[in-house]
């Protein structure tokens, strides 16, 4: 095994065997879609433009997604290469995609009269992909979700809510009960992904332990975000560590280690344009080699990536969204197996790119222009073969030093053909 993978506890070797799949996948599709997909300007609208509920709520009484075909977006999901994907089954707003008991609050009670939640996760475990479902722990509605100590609260300034009395037990017990039904009455979910917990409602303010451990009983195989407050650094079995880090928008400098230095498994979260829900007016989109990159740039570091789609109104995603990631898919279908199911390199990160491996197999990423060959540091004669992944053509691996070509400075520097990326093979 790579140094540092080896688990300590049964734990961990616990949250190995029961992310192995997730750590294979790699790519997953995120989708934002709520009511906030009409006023097209982000999921945050309500509180960003301090809206009251009457405001919000032409919205509801709108809400008719008249092109929503899940199984649609599902197919391009997997064209992308993508292996999961996980819906908002309720964002801040507390709006409810699903047909909840706990409340009228809800898509069967809007134009659109369908559980939106059980038709996603049908559709796309038809097309064989893994489902996972966004719940907000943060909620705008609950009228004892608290809106002084709240930020993030669109109530905070208003004074309707002055000297308003908040029952937190309530809106917790309410919260566990969303999720007990989300858990319970949808077959297998591959991933709960709480957001999120903050200052002082961190973990058992949410009663956490107990949620989680409801979760885990109705669902053994689930994945748990850490956004609950989770302390999975903490390297504590018995409080409710997630099974995998989080970071938002940007893949970190280093692979993610708990405080003993053993690797965690990790998603990154990013969207296509600057939005997560759909923006109307956002044409800020990263091109599919962005997308590559980052990927590939977060499987060298043990990651996943989870790329957002934000569907507007009628149900569709963005047109644009599409044609990225039909492009990010073409290269899938050719480089795939240099993503899925590879991880951390036990070779530097080279300047020229990314390193990801598999077994005995490194996979090089060339991420900038070159003069016909690459350096390979610390490889001399570890390298069997070299070939190209897209077409399995060979690369010349020359053990090879010129002051004049050579950007790099150690007599063992093996330089390679151009090919992009190129999987070597040696033993270890
Ligand atoms: C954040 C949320 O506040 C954003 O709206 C979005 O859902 C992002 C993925 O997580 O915490």
């Amino acid at each position: 095994g790579l140094k540092g993978q080896d688990v300590p506890t049964s734990h961990y070797e616990d949250l190995q065997e029961r992310t192995a799949w997730f750590r294979e996948a790699r790519f997953g599709m995120f989708i934002h879609w709520g009511l906030y997909s009409i006023p097209a300007r982000g999921e945050w609208v309500r509180a960003q433009e301090r809206m009251n509920i009457e405001d919000y709520q032409v919205y509801f009484d709108e809400f008719n997604p008249v092109n929503y075909n899940p199984h649609v977006w599902a197919k391009l999901a997997k064209a992308a290469g993508m292996k999961y994907a996980v819906l908002t089954a309720k964002h801040h707003d507390g709006f409810c995609m699903w047909d909840t008991k706990t409340t009228d609050y809800k898509s069967t009670r809007t134009p659109a009269n369908q559980d939106l939640v059980r038709t996603f996760l049908e559709a796309f475990r038809d097309e064989g992909l893994k489902v996972g479902l966004y719940y907000s722990l943060v909620d705008w509605y609950h009228p004892d979700y608290p809106a002084y100590g709240d930020r993030q609260h669109p109530m905070r300034d208003n004074e309707d809510w002055k000297g308003k009395v908040h029952k937190w037990d309530n809106y917790v017990g309410y919260m566990h009960e969303q999720v007990n039904e989300l858990v319970t009455n949808y077959g297998e979910i591959d991933i709960m992904w709480f957001d999120f917990s903050y200052w002082s409602y961190r973990g058992e303010k949410w009663r956490a332990s107990e949620l989680v451990q409801m979760v885990r009983e109705k669902q053994p195989h689930i994945l748990i975000d850490n956004r609950l407050g989770g302390d999975m650094e903490k390297n504590d079995p018995d409080v409710y560590a997630g099974d995998f880090d989080g970071p938002e928008q940007g893949i970190p400098r280093e692979p993610i280690r708990n405080e003993s230095g053993y690797l965690l498994p990790w998603e990154a979260c990013m969207t296509l344009n600057d939005s997560w829900g759909y923006k109307a007016k956002d044409y800020n989109y990263k091109t599919a080699q962005d997308v590559i990159r980052y990927l590939t740039n977060a499987v060298s570091k043990g990651g996943n990536l989870l790329v957002n789609v934000g569907p507007n109104a009628y149900g569709e995603i963005p047109k644009r969204s599409q044609e990225i990631l039909h492009s990010v898919g073409d290269w899938m279908s050719v480089n795939g197996e240099a993503i899925y199911g590879a991880g951390i390199s036990e070779f530097d990160k080279p300047e020229w790119g990314r390193f990801t491996q598999k077994g005995d197999t490194l996979y090089a990423f060339l991420f900038q222009k070159h003069f016909g060959h690459i350096g390979l540091k610390g490889l001399k004669d570890k390298v069997i073969k070299a070939r190209l992944v897209k077409d399995g053509s060979e690369v010349i691996v020359t053990p090879f030093w010129n002051d004049e070509t050579s950007d790099f400075d150690e007599p063992d520097d093996i330089f390679l053909a151009f090919g992009k990326p190129v999987p070597l093979t040696y033993p270890l």
